[in-house]
């Protein structure tokens, strides 16, 4: 396959002799239980996997017997002796959980793979693959494993003609065209990538949806995408446009509460789970930029979310109601409008309504604070909105390992029941008691070669979906296991490599949205800097209505002397976020409008601060380079070659960024910049 093709999935030879002779004898007879599709495609991974690794093939078995070293069959079809060996509560494993587990039976060494259901044992060949791309010892595993949240979804933002809106990575992998005949490979190996770190929903439309992806000429190219992915354990749900009864279905309204709407949504709902028996539902984006909604009708967006939510119920379908809005009719500061519109429903939603918000109240910046709604509705199953896909955070050219920047946000506390209320919690439902949880992730992935555009946004949709799976893993752990999997062995390379990804998304804050300024980019593409006034004729749609520069100073002072935005959070967090001495510096100009001769924690003045952190930035990627020069015997001249010269344009464009945005915050602070800062050349 060409370069990165294989993810994280590659497989590579074992080469420590002491842990390929530990395996060869631990995959002496396999016993792999029989059974449906989903059972064969984890054979088929083990297998692919065990030859790439192993470079041999040890016996796979349908009948049990007496010689077989590894046991792969769910609990139900385990000899009671057996599980007595094992010793283990299966409660706990729900269906998508797995134990692996090496017994000693009848006086033999068997590695045990077993779960309650045929998913669990999908995961449990990728969780045994990952141990042993891990090389870890097999002699005396004892491993099990549940996710923490049930629905850990991709979100593809891609259009029907294949251009994927917010995408780096080429055009959308769905082939409308060939479809449904024409199965592409792509298909299912993306299912296997998704499989492998446990993402078991996508959704496959742009949110801002086209309502012909409810049509019968789709729904049968949905179809066969679904019959790929079934045995994979992924759930296909589809962007419903609001409109769609008017568009597609020939009614005057689409008003929620006309009867005609509600059975022409109940026919359409039945319709779909004729082609797809296990559809997902519905993910929808109503009433925020300009995308319809009941509100278009009056009405609001319980009044919406539940309509579809009765159509889907009959059907164990979920509607995922986005919470991204705001409108320019609202002059309020733009981060306070969501909360303001979705927190007087909490508990108004029916049981099939996740609503689901922005990790933070703008825009997927760099750095935000997490939103607010997440302590501010507990009857309500919120589920996470993260960015894989880097609008804001230089696209597939820059490298940022984002993870990072998920933890922070899943560790943020918002002291909702006290003290220990993370955010993690919230989208577990641990902290409220929820039955049902998710967490999705806008996808980064394209027809690119290596699916992600730059080799590291690889170790963002792996990052993503581990987390997704377990919001508690921290970043260091994934970087570990991702470097492993995909790039080398060498624990030097493993080292540098890994302090290189952590650092990175610290260093893109720094030279673009430094001490909480944010949404400062160039309008519309958001790639480059763009701070100065705007074409634009929405007023939060220009820069300058989120830096408040002047030559005063500078931030946008949601304190209660300001928009008092700080009053959405718990009263503990409001006390530390309104006063400048206690709010954490990475998010002061986003709580405060400070003047430029500001004292920073450090000694600095802001404006000599401001551009420390600019130069610190560039100065970060600056080491990024060396670690990777310096890391180039470990892996093959491409590989190297390809992230050298995408380092080289970040570099570049960290200057500029650097540059622009102090030229222009210059022209208000009026001050030179400090020593220490290199000066635009
Ligand atoms: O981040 C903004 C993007 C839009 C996107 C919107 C959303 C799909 O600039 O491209 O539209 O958010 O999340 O709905």
């Amino acid at each position: 396959s060409p370069p990165g093709y294989d993810l994280w999935l590659g497989y590579s030879e074992i080469e420590e002799p002491a842990l390929l002779k530990e395996y060869q004898n631990t995959f002496k007879s396999i016993y792999f239980q029989n059974g449906n599709e989903m059972l064969h495609a984890a054979e088929r991974e083990l297998t692919t996997g065990i030859k790439k690794m192993l470079r041999k093939l040890p016996d796979f078995e349908k009948l049990r017997n007496s010689e077989n070293t590894v046991v792969i069959a769910k609990k139900s079809n385990l000899e009671s002796s057996l599980l007595k060996r094992l010793a283990f509560d299966f409660d706990q494993l729900g269906a998508d959980g797995f134990v692996i587990k090496t017994v000693l039976f009848e006086r033999k060494q068997v590695l045990i793979v077993t779960a309650n259901e045929d998913i669990g044992i999908l995961y449990g060949v990728f969780g045994l693959l990952n141990l042993m791309q891990q090389r870890e010892s097999l002699k005396h595993i004892m491993l099990s494993d549940a996710p923490k949240v049930n629905i850990r979804m991709l979100n593809h933002w891609d259009n029907l003609d294949r251009t994927v809106e917010r995408g780096y990575a080429g055009f959308s992998l769905w082939n409308w065209q060939k479809l449904p005949e024409y199965i592409d490979q792509r298909y299912i190996d993306y299912a296997r990538a998704n499989a492998s770190i446990g993402i078991n929903a996508v959704s496959l439309t742009n949110v801002n949806a086209n309502a012909l992806i409810l049509t019968p000429a789709y729904l049968e190219k949905v179809q066969a995408l679904a019959k790929v992915f079934r045995p994979y354990g992924i759930k296909i749900y589809l962007t419903a446009r609001f409109s769609a009864p008017i568009e597609i279905g020939g009614l005057e309204t689409a008003d929620p509460l006309d009867l005609n709407v509600q059975n022409w949504w109940h026919g359409k709902v039945k319709e779909i789970y004729d082609y797809i028996p296990d559809f997902g539902g519905f993910l929808v984006k109503a009433n925020s930029e300009g995308q319809p909604g009941p509100q278009n009708y009056g009405r609001s967006h319980v009044d919406g979310a539940n309509m579809m939510a009765m159509a889907l119920e009959p059907f164990g379908g979920n509607v995922i109601w986005r919470a991204f809005v705001y409108s320019e009719h609202d002059t309020s500061d733009r981060a306070k409008q969501a909360y303001t519109q979705f927190v007087p429903f909490d508990g108004k939603f029916r049981d099939n309504v996740l609503v689901q918000t922005k990790n933070g109240a703008i825009d997927f910046q760099p750095r935000e604070p997490f939103h607010p709604m997440f302590g501010a509705m507990p009857k309500t199953p919120l589920m996470m909105e993260f960015q894989i896909t880097q609008e804001y955070l230089g696209f597939s050219t820059h490298l940022v390992f984002l993870p990072k920047l998920f933890e922070e946000v899943l560790h943020s506390d918002t002291y909702s029941k006290g003290k220990g209320s993370t955010v993690a919690k919230v989208i577990a439902g641990s902290l409220n008691q929820k039955k049902l949880t998710g967490m999705a992730g806008v996808a980064n992935i394209g027809t690119d070669l290596n699916w992600t555009g730059h080799p590291f946004a690889q170790a963002n949709w792996y990052g993503f979906g581990r987390m997704a799976w377990d919001p508690y893993l921290d970043s260091e752990t994934i970087a570990n296991e991702w470097i492993k999997a995909t790039y080398s062995q060498n624990p030097n390379f493993i080292t540098a490599i890994k302090s290189m990804m952590l650092t990175s998304r610290e260093a893109v804050v720094n030279y673009m949205n430094p001490l909480g300024l944010h949404h400062i980019f160039d309008t519309g593409h958001h790639y480059g800097p763009g701070p100065w006034v705007s074409e634009l004729s929405r007023p939060e749609w220009n820069p300058v209505y989120y830096h408040k520069a002047d030559e005063k100073g500078i931030g946008f002072n949601r304190t209660p002397s300001g928009s008092d935005a700080t009053a959405q959070y718990a009263p503990e967090l409001a006390k530390i976020f309104n006063d400048p001495k206690t709010c954490p510096e990475e998010y002061l100009l986003w709580f405060h409008h400070l003047p430029w001769d500001y004292k920073l924690k450090n000694g600095h003045t802001l404006w000599d601060g401001l551009a420390l952190k600019y130069q610190q930035g560039v100065d970060q990627v600056k080491t990024m380079i060396v670690t990777w020069d310096d890391s180039k015997q470990y892996i093959t001249p491409e590989q190297h070659n390809e992230v050298r010269m995408l380092l080289q344009i970040q570099l570049r464009e960290a200057k500029w960024w650097r540059d622009a945005c102090l030229l222009y915050f210059q022209t208000f602070s009026k001050q030179a910049l400090p020593e220490g800062v290199n000066k635009p050349t």
